[in-house]
């Protein structure tokens, strides 16, 4: 299986996260994609080879032009502000206030931001950019003819909405690859998401359309971020509706609950019968991640892998979370060899 790589996620890194009231080295660190990195070369998945240049029109069909002007722009209207530490919102458009785009960095970050655990800093954009780059370089090789493909992607993409980042993302490469796919000879794509947090950002891009049908299981909203979406009554609208999946599971979750899930989730994927898979691969439904709570072994990423394999289609992986970083590589690589054994 190809893996497509870029060095420009160590332009995006934070000088720290806001996480139970202090900053503290934050938990999406450029060491993750290292530890997979390493554990694909042992494996002898595949190649790795670079991103090819995109441009900014396959971001666009995804992403609002003002949102990705902000992200651009951000860090130089940070510093014009005066200001010379990480950019951080701190005020939000509340209940009964107004949804008009401020004037000053900090009223448009807040209007950006639905989180402050997620720091910006000068590498952010370009970093995000190659991230989104790296996405769509292996769903070409999928529409090329590959049966599968990995994107190694950093940051990550789920949370971010088509103007909206945080939990840790800035630009929603499955959502940038799907519409890809379907701007290029598909009718149908399916994105299953199995990162242990709800993928509110590709969920909201896709809500209202049939030509994408997203899945995702995760922990529940009521004690998990990002907490005020991910509930299972949220099927989709209008011409959307039946084509969102949401399946949220409690603090403790063991894999033999998890992979019934899973395997409804296939069942429904199957009968949607969708021309390409992509898989929001996030790894942080492991017993040791530090900031997720359901109970998967390093031997059930290798049999969901499988499962995923056994429906037989073209299949897009991409990097999403996974913290217990010493584990993130051998949790990440299990899956995909899971998938070759069965595909
Ligand atoms: N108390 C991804 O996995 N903070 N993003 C959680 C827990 C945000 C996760 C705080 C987690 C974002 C891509
Ligand atoms: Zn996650």
């Amino acid at each position: 299986m190809l893996t497509v790589y870029s060095e420009d996620h160590y332009l995006h890194q934070p000088e720290g996260e806001l996480y139970a009231g202090q900053l503290v080295p934050p938990f999406e660190c450029p060491k993750r994609v290292e530890f997979v990195l390493d554990r694909l070369r042992e494996t002898d998945l595949g190649r790795v080879v670079d991103p090819e240049a995109f441009g900014e029109a396959p971001l666009e069909r995804v992403h609002d032009r003002g949102y990705l002007d902000f992200l651009k722009s951000a860090w130089r209207q940070w510093t014009e502000a005066g200001y010379g530490h990480q950019i951080l919102p701190t005020v939000w458009p509340a209940r009964r206030q107004r949804l008009r785009i401020p004037e000053h960095i900090d009223g448009k970050v807040g209007y950006y931001a639905l989180a402050a655990e997620t720091s910006m800093v000068e590498g952010t954009w370009r970093a995000a950019l190659s991230s989104a780059e790296v996405a769509l370089t292996a769903a070409k090789s999928i529409r090329d003819g590959q049966g599968a493909a990995f994107g190694l992607c950093r940051p990550p993409g789920h949370h971010a909405a088509k103007d909206m980042y945080g939990g840790y993302c800035f630009l929603n490469n499955a959502a940038i690859a799907a519409q890809y796919f379907l701007d290029n000879g598909a009718d149908r794509v399916a994105i299953l998401d199995p990162d242990f947090h709800h993928g509110n950002g590709t969920q909201d891009i896709f809500y209202t359309r049939a030509d994408a049908f997203y899945l995702s299981l995760h922990g529940e909203p009521e004690n998990a971020f990002p907490h005020f979406v991910g509930y299972a009554d949220e099927i989709g609208e209008g011409d959307g509706e039946g084509f969102n999946a949401n399946y949220p599971m409690p603090p403790g979750t063991p894999f033999a609950v998890w992979r019934e899930a899973l395997a409804d989730a296939l069942e429904r994927i199957g009968r949607y019968g969708p021309d390409v898979l992509v898989i929001s691969l996030g790894v942080d439904t492991y017993e040791k991640d530090p900031i997720s709570f359901f109970k998967l072994t390093q031997g059930d990423f290798k049999t969901y892998g499988g499962m995923i394999g056994a429906l037989g289609l073209p299949t897009l992986f991409l990097m999403e979370g996974g913290y217990a970083v010493e584990d993130v590589g051998v949790n990440t690589v299990n899956v995909l060899l899971g998938f070759a054994d069965q595909g």
